[in-house]
């Protein structure tokens, strides 16, 4: 048995952060139904295609181990057989544009007088308020939750960041809340909404960034690089580089072969409890006991003198001959590693983290597993469905159906 064997979701998600949430209930062992548009199916399956015709990665990658249902939810038919989906399904999840199902003829309240089991759990770019109508991207909502007015170099313009913290960040906060409902519907019998805005994911997400929006009513922030390099705080958290987030000043610096290799960096931790061994690393042993270098509080000021003179140690080693060296002195640091390194690794092939797939029409390809392993059930990645692959199945064994009312739904160009 898979953790939520038996769960049915109706899926109503398209494009990344709806389908990010599906994907990893799937993967928990829900029965996951996504309905698409006959003849259209989820844009994504036609964007930044690699190979003509072909359902594109960003589709597969997104859409694992899903069944996919053709259906005009708009038609007379296809209402009708909306409507048996949600008697039969236990969730239903959705990142359409604001009012698109109440504009197809299903409220919240229409979801409930059908199945009162229902957890119906929403995706939007912004919860009530003056943008609630508004349609959302990625980089919109990292932008109107606070990560891109504090990403990016100091004095430098805002700057989104690669990770896709708006669609799969609100995806993943989707996921929890759709969970915690199924747990609560064990005592209560019902179901309820489940509303997740992009902007709160993100500002979730950035949560040290209002800690030090308050923190700055007090005085400067010490371990921002501003501070050492005397550069004035304005009304808001700034922009800090890669100033680590936390108590433990860090910086990325540069390793052997950084010339010719855009990723020959690593990050650099001087973890306050082993700085002792940070300045025998470096060959700086007269810093442990120097007062200007002794204390956290004396290192602030001179931060960027400090990491100055560990970056002269760095660039003679590489990134992870520094790991090597410095994790069995339990001082923090992590090779930037490229996306060809990860593709690579042996320990994440081993894990399932990174998997190989392979897809009838486009064959081979590397995604990314379930991040998440529970012991007592296992993710087995399985590739995405094809548009409207399993129509005929779900409407026999889901919906009920015959074959003359499959034939007959096909017929009105209701599937
Ligand atoms: N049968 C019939 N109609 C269908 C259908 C089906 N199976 N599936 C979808 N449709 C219709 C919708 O009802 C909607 O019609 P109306 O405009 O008449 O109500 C229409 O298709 C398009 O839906 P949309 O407006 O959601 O799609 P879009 O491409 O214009 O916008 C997006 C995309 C992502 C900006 C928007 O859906 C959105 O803001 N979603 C919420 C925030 C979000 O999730 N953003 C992240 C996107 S990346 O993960």
């Amino acid at each position: 048995m898979k953790a939520l064997e038996g769960i049915k979701i109706l899926d109503m998600t398209h494009v990344q952060s709806g389908p990010t949430c599906t994907q990893i209930l799937a993967w928990f062992g829900a029965d996951v139904l996504k309905v698409e548009r006959p003849g259209v199916g989820d844009a994504t399956r036609g964007q930044l295609r690699d190979i003509p015709d072909v359902d594109s990665l960003y589709f597969t990658m997104l859409n694992h181990n899903k069944r996919s249902i053709t259906l005009n939810t708009k038609s007379d038919k296809g209402k009708e057989i909306f409507v048996r989906l949600i008697e039969e399904c236990d969730v239903m999840v959705e990142n359409f544009a604001p009012g698109a199902l109440d504009r197809m003829g299903f409220s919240w309240e229409r979801i409930q007088e059908i199945n009162p089991g229902m957890i119906y759990a929403s995706v939007k770019g912004f919860g009530p308020g003056p943008y609630e109508d508004c349609k959302v991207y990625e980089n919109v909502a990292q932008c109107a939750g606070g990560s891109a007015s504090t990403t990016g170099e100091i004095g430098g313009i805002p700057m989104v960041t690669g990770a896709q913290i708006g669609d799969s960040g609100t995806g993943m906060h989707l996921v929890a809340g759709i969970l915690a409902a199924l747990y609560q519907r064990t005592h209560s019998g019902r179901g309820q909404r489940v509303e997740c805005a992009m902007q709160d994911a993100v500002l979730n997400l950035c949560r040290v960034k209002l800690r030090d929006q308050q923190r700055l009513a007090h005085g400067p922030l010490k371990e921002y690089s501003h501070f050492g390099l005397d550069i004035p705080f304005g009304e808001a958290t700034p922009r800090a580089g890669n100033d680590s987030g936390g108590g433990q000043p860090g910086r990325i610096l540069k390793c052997k072969g950084w010339e010719h290799d855009p990723d020959a960096y690593t990050y650099f931790i001087t973890q306050a409890a082993v700085w002792k061994n940070v300045c025998d690393v470096i060959g700086r042993p007269e810093w442990k006991e120097d007062p200007d270098f002794a204390t956290p509080e004396a290192r602030l000021p001179r931060l960027t003198q400090i990491f100055e003179a560990i970056e002269v140690w760095t660039m003679g080693k590489d990134k992870y001959e520094v790991m090597e060296i410095c994790n069995p002195l339990n001082i923090p640091v992590g090779p930037i590693l490229s996306f060809k390194e990860l593709a690579e690794e042996e320990s994440l092939r081993k894990t399932g983290t990174v998997v190989e797939v392979d897809h009838p029409e486009r064959g081979k390809y590397l995604s990314v597993g379930n991040p998440i392993k529970l012991s007592d059930s296992p993710s087995d990645v399985e590739r995405s469905p094809l548009l409207g692959e399993h129509t005929d199945e779900i409407l026999r064994d889901v919906v009920g159906f015959s074959d003359d009312e499959i034939k007959a739904a096909k017929d009105e160009g209701a599937v």
